[in-house]
């Protein structure tokens, strides 16, 4: 089972008598082990609008587009107009109950209904990442075709790697691991040292393979972050079409307030998927995050994801900014965001090296999305990320439809590289 987040269970969910209603897609889809307790709302509702909160008084009118509900026949819904948001009474916060986490089966109405078996589906995806990471495993398959076990294969070994942006350490690193193997079990053929390589690859990649939990928080928020047009702003709406189909609200922050076709896209995009989006016309992204997980906990939103503008590391006020905006999300909401991603474009080779390493440190990272795999991306910048900055990879892109995102997984990747 190719499995997309994780959904934690907490004391209510469980003790709920209630049998849970299956998810309204029309095509036959795969058993869910454990579902959200809450039964999909029809409807975002409006909240009714109180005074607004200092925040929101001093950044000014935070504008909410709601759309519309998500049950609703196809009938042409009628433009939400702009509702002035107010930032709701903070609600106190129920402390985290721990809870066992429990799978939830990978579940995409639209996506089952257009490609077939879970067979079908999964195949599809090994298909599109092989042909994104084809650079790389034609390279690294054809060293091995009838090829003694020789130094030179060593030495070819090791360009290879370099060349996939796998780096220095992670390449020193397989390949002594691979020496050690090869003598140690005598391995004589080609197709057996291919074999070994694959498991000494898997063993350095699965340390970033991690599910994004679902159901901890109430709402998860998340910030996303990255260079400009790694991917941000898609991935944050393939994320919430996903967790759609997992009966979560979503709630989006337009938090690039650079440019307006930033705050346009965001909004075109949650008026065609119903969800809501916070965005102002202007003023500070950390006014608009703020707002958001305010609106998120009043509304009792499932999830809050925070867009961000596009920023190089190397721009010192920017980066201040995005620590600002964490730090005011954290005032919105105490622990908060749960999540803070960094989204790098797959085609930036050792650079996404570099780009790890300073957005972690100046946000402490939880996680990453490796967009755009489909281009002339080479793959092994994970082999350098394994080995230098350990973040776990939430999801991999590999195109720009919805289901051109899915979880890492270290077997599928290096499958993909080296089957
Ligand atoms: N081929 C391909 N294109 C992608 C993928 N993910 C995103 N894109 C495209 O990359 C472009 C930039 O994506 P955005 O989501 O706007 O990037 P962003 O990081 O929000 O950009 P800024 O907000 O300008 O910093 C768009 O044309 C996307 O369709 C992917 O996995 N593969
Ligand atoms: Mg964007």
């Amino acid at each position: 089972m190719f499995s997309f987040f994780k959904k934690i269970l907490r004391p209510e969910e469980s003790a709920a008598p209630e049998p849970i209603a299956p998810p309204p897609a029309p095509a036959p889809v795969a058993p869910v082990h454990v579902e959200p307790a809450a039964p999909v709302a029809p409807t975002p509702v409006p909240a009714p609008a109180p005074a607004p909160s200092g925040m929101a008084r001093r950044y000014g009118t935070t504008s909410t587009f709601s759309a519309p509900p998500v049950l609703q026949p196809v009938a042409p819904a009628p433009v939400a107009p702009p509702v002035v948001q107010p930032a709701p009474v903070p609600a106190p916060e129920p402390a985290p109950a721990p809870a066992p986490v429990v799978e939830v089966a990978e579940l995409i109405p639209e996506t089952a209904e257009r490609l077939g078996s879970e067979a079908d589906r999964k195949k599809s995806w090994m298909d599109r990442l092989k042909a994104g990471l084809s650079k790389t495993s034609n390279n690294l398959s054809l060293l091995f075709v009838g090829a003694r076990i020789d130094e030179d294969l060593y030495e070819e070994l090791e360009a290879a790697l370099l060349m996939s942006d796998a780096g220095m350490d992670a390449t020193q690193h397989l390949l002594d691991a691979l020496r050690r193997k090869v003598k140690e079990d005598k391995l004589l053929d080609a197709v057996e040292v291919k074999a070994a390589l694959k498991v000494l690859m898997t063993d350095m990649l699965r340390p970033l393979e991690k599910p994004l939990e679902l159901g901890r928080y109430e709402p998860l928020v998340m910030m996303i972050a990255g260079v400009n047009g790694a991917g941000k702003t898609t991935t944050i709406g393939k994320l919430a079409k996903h967790m759609q189909t997992y009966h979560q609200s979503v709630l989006l922050a337009a938090g690039d307030t650079f440019r307006a076709a930033a705050r346009e896209q965001l909004m075109v995009w949650g008026q065609r998927n119903n969800v809501t989006v916070i965005s102002q016309e202007s003023g500070d992204p950390a006014a608009v995050a703020f707002d958001a997980v305010q609106s998120g906990k009043a509304r009792g939103m499932d999830v809050v994801m925070v867009d961000t503008a596009g920023r190089l590391p190397t721009q010192l006020h920017l980066m201040e900014e995005l620590r600002k905006i964490k730090r005011v999300i954290g005032k919105g909401m105490e622990g908060a965001p749960h999540e803070t991603l960094l989204v790098i474009d797959g085609n930036t080779g050792q650079n996404a090296l570099a780009q790890v390493k300073a957005f972690d440190d100046a946000l402490t990272l939880t996680g990453l999305v490796i967009t755009k795999l489909d281009g002339t991306a080479k793959g092994g910048v994970l082999a350098a990320i394994a080995r230098t900055r350990p973040v776990p990879v939430y999801f991999i892109g590999v195109g720009e439809k919805i289901e051109d995102l899915q979880p890492f997984k270290a077997d599928e990747f290096v499958e993909a590289l080296l089957g």
